[in-house]
């Protein structure tokens, strides 16, 4: 047994030492963070045998129906952050307003997440995952929505799990991704891939992946239909890029900073800003890709840029390598 690994905990405390001000609080949120996602990955584990797959009855803020997994996974983040002390506010996926903390139990960070991402994924046993943002209230906010709609670029940290084959938590801060696996004989997150980088497209070990829901072909814009068929018809020797698609967010990202490629979920006729929702699934998804090496765009700007004007207000996302991003985006300016 390893008997001097780097633990989540030892991590953040490591770079809490960085900034001698630091009152340690996004050290014990992070840690409050890092306990509901192993909730999770037990109660996900554990789902088939404890009934936990199926309907729960009840609706999210979309429409969606809930499952249960999604209802316990946003129990569990919520009641963890809300006994940290550090957080003021929270926006989730799975509730339609704002979760305030209780007065006497607040802090000064706001937390935006996806409790279970790939919901569509959890009755057939496919990968699933978990999102989460991290921004301080800015000091001149009054009231709640002004705390939770920020823009990227005042991110403090994000982070995803991936419940997969493992449980892995990658978390990505200032100071770059690093990606703790779970060990689930002692329950904790191991440094297991230290500065995580998207591989350069053409390097070895690279590969070449589109990842979009090839279903809705028929109702993508020109820029769109237009890169995807250059990916497959590529101009003289050049290869077609593979596909791959798993239809949860997370693991369709986790692999794209792992093996490079793109991910692209665009606009379609009938959702003009496509399904993504900005506050808890592409801006912290773009902020860890572009830590990563990699860049994000809504086909015109990164997504960092984006001001989310609602809380649930969603945009059409392209992440992953830097020059087929910029191709993305020449291809909009080409057709507006
Ligand atoms: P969810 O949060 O309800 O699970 O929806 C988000 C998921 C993403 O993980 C994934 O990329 C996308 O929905 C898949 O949607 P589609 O089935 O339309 O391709
Ligand atoms: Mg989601």
């Amino acid at each position: 047994m390893e008997t001097d690994c780097v633990t989540v905990t030892s991590y953040v405390l490591e770079q809490r030492k960085k900034y001698p001000g630091a009152t340690g609080d996004l050290t014990i949120l992070l840690n409050a963070l890092s306990t509901a996602i192993k909730a999770c990955a037990a109660a996900v584990r554990k789902a088939g045998i404890a009934k936990l797959f199926g309907l729960a009855g009840s609706s999210n803020s979309t429409g969606d129906d809930q499952k249960k997994l999604d209802v316990l996974a946003n129990e569990l983040f919520i009641n963890m952050l809300k006994s940290s002390y550090t957080v003021k506010v929270m926006a989730s996926e799975e509730n339609e307003n704002l979760v305030e903390v209780e007065i006497p139990k607040q802090g000064k960070y706001v937390v935006c997440f996806d409790p279970l991402d790939g919901s569509s994924n959890i009755d057939c046993l496919v990968t699933i995952g978990s999102i989460f943002a991290v921004w301080k209230k800015p000091d001149h906010a009054t009231d709640l929505m002004e705390c939770v709609l920020q823009t990227g670029e005042h991110l403090r940290c994000a982070g995803y799990a991936v419940y997969g084959s493992a449980c892995m938590l990658v978390l990505a801060t200032r100071e770059g991704v690093n990606g703790f696996t779970l060990d689930p004989s002692i329950g904790e997150f191991i440094l297991t891939s230290p500065n995580m980088r998207m591989p350069e497209m053409g390097a070895k070990g690279s590969q070449k992946i589109y990842s979009i829901n090839e279903g809705y072909a028929k109702y993508w814009d020109k820029a769109t239909t237009e890169y995807v068929h250059s990916k497959k018809f590529p101009e003289g020797k050049e290869k077609p890029f593979g596909n791959r698609y798993v239809g949860s967010m997370v693991a369709d990202v986790h692999r794209t900073i792992l093996y490079g490629g793109v991910f692209l979920y665009p606009a379609t006729k009938d959702a003009p800003d496509g399904k993504i929702r900005l506050l808890y699934e592409s801006i912290p998804m773009a902020y860890i890709v572009e830590k990563a090496g990699g860049a994000s765009s809504d086909g015109q700007q990164s997504i960092l840029k984006l001001q989310p004007k609602e809380i649930h207000g969603r945009s059409p996302i392209f992440l992953g390598y830097k020059g087929e991003i910029e191709k993305i985006e020449k291809l909009y300016q080409q057709y507006p």
